[in-house]
């Protein structure tokens, strides 16, 4: 029993995070597909029905997401099809449908971020009507940009004994927000920006990523549990422990929501009616759910908010957005990230309670981020 719920938990999770597994794990493709053809018709559907389908479905093929692929992750978001050819496939901006096609052999507006395979392979469509309400944010926004929002903000000194960003549980020092991270190259130089829409880089030795608690940032998304552990070491901190990270969530009342054991709809970031990458690739169709590293994802309207943006999402003791807005890795070492994403709360668990534990910690996608605790 133990085993079936461990794998509905996956399959959940695996809806949820989506495909972004999909990407992660080169070896898991055949059992994927499976799960993306069933993810795909439900996917536009409220996320608890669409859920529910999934995990039925997809529960006994998902041994892409053992440990064991752990190697694949890094390696495979370029975006390439799972042996499938992206040129002609159909896809859609803004409601403008066209078909995935070289920009060289694209005749008509090409548009990237919109279709599988490598960056030369654009989405080929007639002129999107540039006057729409919705258009601000999707055609803003060039999966190639890179905007650092966070650049120059300082973090506050810390509360109750604690180092800068962070507040006392009087146990322990967690971060009062989701961090954002920098890179510290080394040589004394100041940390650079990175893009927090962006997966952090691989460094080379001597450099290390940095993480920062601020408010009205950009938390870190796309972010591996490994880098969100190596990036709070950075900034002489740590990761939460599972244990620690829970009790900071639910307060000395042990509440099931920051707030209170009763749930306030979007008290918190912690819902969203269409899945986020059907809204952005605007198609459900099964490719997009191996295109989750792409960093247009959470900057649709309505879904990745700054920092502490949701004034009533906070914990007694004064932790934004410990729910929603993005997922949180702890240190448990077989991988957890916690606390629910921007498009639902609900799913693996309510609120604080919610757990994801189907991905070890090599897993990154637009949903994952993290903050971090230390010792007082
Ligand atoms: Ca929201
Ligand atoms: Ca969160």
């Amino acid at each position: 029993m133990q085993l079936a719920g461990a794998r509905i938990q996956l399959a959940l999770a695996l809806w949820l995070t989506l495909g972004s597994a999909l990407a992660a794990c080169d070896g898991a493709a055949p059992a994927l597909d499976g799960a993306v053809t069933d993810l795909g018709p439900d996917a536009t559907l409220p996320m608890d029905g669409a859920v529910r389908d999934g995990a039925a479905a997809d529960a006994s093929d998902d041994q892409g997401f053992t440990p064991s692929d752990a190697g694949a992750d890094a390696s495979n978001d370029a975006g390439t099809l799972d042996g499938g050819n992206p040129i002609g496939v159909v896809c859609s901006v803004q409601g403008v449908a066209g078909t995935c096609q070289l920009v060289s052999s694209c005749a008509l507006t090409s548009t990237p971020g919109f279709c599988p395979g490598p960056t030369n392979v654009r989405c080929c469509h007639a002129a999107v009507d540039a006057g729409g309400p919705t258009d601000q944010g999707v055609l803003a926004c060039d999966p190639n940009d890179m905007p650092t929002p966070n650049a120059g903000l300082e973090e506050a000194p810390g509360i109750g004994g604690c180092p800068p960003g962070m507040l006392s549980t009087g146990t322990f020092c967690v971060d009062r927000y989701e961090a954002f991270v920098r890179i510290d190259r080394g040589g004394g130089a100041a940390p650079e920006d990175w893009s927090p829409f962006h997966h952090p880089p691989t460094l080379s030795g001597g450099q290390t990523l940095m993480a920062f608690s601020v408010a009205g940032a950009i938390p870190q998304g796309q972010i591996s549990g490994v880098q969100a552990a190596n990036a709070c070491a950075g900034s002489g901190k740590r990761l939460c422990t599972d244990a620690e990270w829970l009790s900071a969530c639910r307060g000395p009342s042990s509440f099931v929501y920051p707030y209170g054991n009763t749930r306030q709809p979007g008290v918190c970031n912690d819902a969203r009616a269409v899945h986020p990458a059907v809204e952005y690739f605007g198609t459900s169709a099964s490719w997009i759910w191996s295109m989750l590293g792409n960093p247009c994802i959470a900057q649709i309207p309505n879904s990745l908010d700054p920092t502490g943006a949701n004034g009533g999402c906070v914990t007694s003791a004064g932790a934004f957005d410990m729910m929603g807005n993005l997922h949180e890795w702890t240190s448990a070492a077989a991988g957890t990230f916690r606390g629910g994403f921007f498009a639902d709360t609900s799913i693996n668990g309510n609120g604080c309670l919610y757990a994801t534990t189907a991905h070890n910690t090599q897993h990154w996608d637009y949903s994952t981020g993290f903050r971090c605790c230390a010792d007082l």
